[in-house]
């Protein structure tokens, strides 16, 4: 299934030294495109087992368990994207060290670690984005998240609906990204479907185009790099990006979410749109209104 191949292209990269507000803005921001920063911190701090259990080991964390099988099957047959457990961070790293989070599949992702001592060992490096680049918080609770996994994990292909910035900090990570012009060809789910509509029924890993034939398209301009740690990659809106855990071990990066600049930019597809409006209105109404659709959607199939 997975016949065609074609190289991927590069991502833009900079040393810290290079970069400038206005350099940043013009050449990267303005036009939604990706950048990596090689050297955004010294990493002096090895976010390992060790770092992480002494200052977050007792708080919970929201933790995904994607379960034994669920990547073989294929990605349109999807049924759930993965189910959600809590637990502290020091009851994963013993997931992660026995093996049974690789074996389950288990993924501690983007869960809020703003408020920690772990977070402000970042303090510096955060003020670089915000006084230097210019960044704003998306929303105004938007803080540092953090992402830790087995190597050999890969969080499926999806957008975000904010401009995004990925900093590793442990063991390496694989990022394959698509511009937002490659939307129709990475066949998203539907609105009210069984997955987001910002996931993509493609697996990428294996593709199958008998199923996917216009993923061939998206495939020329498919952009790959590799994140060590000390680096950061900005995440533009509505790129498409698999973010797989490369390497033996474990990784562990963070990221946070931004406002999206220039305004137009959150008009890029009809599905940004969407996104934008659900994230503007109160919480609780998007959840009671998608209540109401899924309802009358089942309902409607049962009849
Ligand atoms: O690190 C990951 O696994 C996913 C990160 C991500 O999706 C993001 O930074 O937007």
């Amino acid at each position: 299934m997975n016949e065609k191949t074609v190289d991927a292209l590069q991502i833009d990269e900079l040393p810290l030294s290079e970069l400038t507000m206005k350099h940043f803005n013009e050449d990267y921001r303005d036009r939604g495109k990706p950048l990596l920063i090689q050297d955004f911190i010294k990493p002096s701090v090895d976010w390992d087992l060790d770092f992480l259990c002494s200052h977050l080991g007792d708080d919970e964390y929201l933790v995904r368990e994607y379960g034994e099988g669920h990547f073989d099957k294929p990605r349109h047959l999807w049924v759930k994207y993965c189910d959600h457990l809590k637990m502290t961070m020091k009851t994963f790293a013993e997931h992660i060290s026995d093996g049974s989070a690789k074996k389950r599949n288990l993924y501690l992702a983007q869960s809020p670690i703003g408020h920690t001592d772990a977070a402000k060992s970042l303090a510096t490096e955060m003020s670089f984005l915000t006084q230097e680049l210019g960044l704003e918080p998306a929303i105004p609770e938007a803080t540092l998240n953090v992402w830790i996994g087995p190597a050999g994990h890969a969080e499926p292909l999806h957008f975000d609906p904010g401009d995004g910035t990925l900093i590793q900090l442990h063991g390496s990570k694989k990022v394959i990204l698509f511009p937002p012009r490659q939307t129709a060809n990475l066949y998203p789910f539907g609105f009210y479907d069984t997955l987001p509509f910002w996931v993509s029924r493609v697996n990428i890993d294996n593709p199958d185009f008998t199923t996917h034939p216009r993923y061939a398209e998206a495939m020329k301009e498919r952009y790959e790099v590799v994140l060590t740690p000390g680096q950061l990659l900005f995440i533009p809106t509505h790129w498409w990006h698999e973010v797989v855990s490369v390497g033996e071990g474990y990784v562990c990066s963070c990221n946070h979410f931004w406002k999206v600049k220039p305004y137009s930019r959150n008009f890029s597809s009809s599905r940004s749109i969407v996104m934008l409006l659900m994230n503007n209105l109160p919480w609780h109404w998007v959840l009671r209104f998608n209540r109401f659709i899924f309802n009358l959607k089942n309902r409607s199939a049962a009849t």
